[in-house]
């Protein structure tokens, strides 16, 4: 059944990605982070680790709300060649192929990076270095190709402070300042179509590492070195509060002619005061034309690399936060259902077990409002088949791994009532855990 809201949602998807933006009163309040965004022609990303995609709620979650995915570490250099011209990219073509299956786009991180960055590296000396640099950007952007939207090429190359000056790290100290333009330009070889980016911390306001960045960015233009966008880290604290001069700086980066993107926001705190200032980052996103998009560092607070602040937009039980509703509301999103927007939620638990199968339970809960009916997925990993269902009518994908499952006969489901329904996984050797959809509701 198409609905209303599948509709209008489509063709903000359309709009955004041909760069036309929706007229207001068309379309009835979007629901999620990843709608709203798109109908303001951005996107709404979360870093997201692959260790956690077999977690039905962070997926369900990550599915639902988000519509761009960077991997947390899983391209970072220690990752994907941990041994000279070894590479391994099952961590991050896990995140890869979800985000894909989801329609979602990808942000690579990171290239080049003094950090999570293996000995071997630091060991050579600057002839080697220059070609195990150059390598590494073309074999991971080459396995990636056509892939990744946006790239941060190089990252975190200024220090801190009010020097202004590069950071010490094997690149710099060994090949010296053009290390970053080389990056630039052999990242643009070996694929043109990503956008390539410079992203930093503690440059979100106007200060002398903005400022250094900035200089660097306006003579990369000046003389032609390939650069498409800046990437403004955002991790935010007390003691590091969003700058009262965030959007102005955004502006001035935005008006030498490059993209600038939110990429790893977080911000430490709870309840109005967290809210306030997360309302405050997305209407300066949204005031700059050239911010394209917004990633959170993480979907919920208890994987955050800073659990113990809470810095995000679901708790720990991936209930919305303050912060979240703040978010929604900044990008002209409603939760309150605005249109009569249905909504619904699905949790999986595993059942009994056998040598060669399991049984799998979906329960489906209704949000605050009833519900007349629902659908939703089950993914299982080849070579696992689902070979019995239960409680529900499924339909099936042309490769048989993903079922979508409706109601038998009345889908009626009072505001918070649930109902489940089951089916069994044939292992065929592999246990791991279906992956559930989003649940849409009408
Ligand atoms: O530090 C926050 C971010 C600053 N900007 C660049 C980002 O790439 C960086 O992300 C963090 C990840 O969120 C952490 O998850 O980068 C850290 C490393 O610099 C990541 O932490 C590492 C731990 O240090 C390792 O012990 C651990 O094995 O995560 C690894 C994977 O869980």
């Amino acid at each position: 059944m198409v609905t209303r809201k599948s509709l209008v949602l489509g063709m903000a998807g359309l709009l955004a990605a041909t760069g036309l933006s929706v007229l207001s009163g068309t379309a009835e309040a979007a629901s999620t982070l990843g709608a709203a965004a798109a109908e303001k022609g951005r996107y709404f990303g979360a870093a997201v680790a692959a260790n956690h995609l077999g977690e039905a709620a962070y997926v369900s979650t990550l599915d639902t709300e988000f519509n761009s995915v960077t991997p947390e570490n899983e391209m970072k250099w220690d990752a994907v060649e941990s041994t000279r011209n070894s590479f391994n990219f099952t961590a991050a073509d896990q995140i890869v192929s979800h985000a894909q299956s989801k329609g979602m786009k990808i942000r690579g991180h990171t290239l080049v990076w003094h950090s999570q960055l293996p000995s071997w590296v630091s060991g050579l000396a600057a002839a080697d270095l220059r070609t195990a640099m150059n390598n590494h950007i073309t074999q991971v952007m080459t396995h990636y190709k056509g892939k990744i939207h946006s790239w941060d090429v190089v990252n975190e190359a200024f220090q801190d402070g009010s020097s202004g000056a590069r950071r010490s790290s094997p690149f710099q100290d060994k090949l010296g300042n053009g290390f970053i333009e080389e990056a630039f330009r052999t990242a643009r070889t070996a694929d043109p179509a990503a956008k390539l980016c410079y992203n930093d911390y503690n440059t979100d306001g106007v200060n002398a590492k903005s400022t250094a960045v900035y200089n660097l960015v306006k003579d990369f233009k000046a003389r032609g070195v390939p650069i498409d966008c800046v990437g403004f880290q955002s991790h935010f604290n007390s003691a590091s509060p969003v700058p009262s001069d965030y959007q102005a700086n955004l502006q001035r980066f935005a008006d030498l002619g490059v993209d600038v993107q939110i990429t790893e926001l977080d911000i430490e705190g709870s309840g109005t005061a967290q809210a306030t200032s997360y309302s405050n980052v997305v209407k300066a996103c949204l005031a700059v034309s050239r911010c394209t998009g917004i990633t959170v560092w993480g979907v919920t607070d208890k994987y955050s690399w800073r659990a113990s602040g809470t810095p995000l937009l679901f708790d720990g039980n991936y209930a919305k936060k303050a912060a979240y509703t703040a978010v929604l509301t900044a990008l002209g999103g409603s939760s309150s259902g605005g249109g009569g927007t249905a909504a619904c939620s699905v949790s999986y638990s595993k059942q009994e077990e056998w040598s060669d199968r399991f049984n799998g339970k979906v329960t489906v809960t209704a949000g605050s409002s009833a519900i007349s009916t629902w659908t939703t997925t089950v993914t299982v990993t080849s070579p696992q088949k689902i070979s019995a269902t239960w409680n529900g009518t499924p339909t099936w994908d042309s490769s048989g791994n993903v079922m979508t499952m409706k109601p038998n006969g009345n889908g009626t489901l009072a505001a918070g009532a649930s109902t489940s329904f089951g089916f069994t996984v044939m292992t065929n050797g592999n246990t791991a855990a279906p992956t559930v959809g989003s649940c849409t509701a009408s």
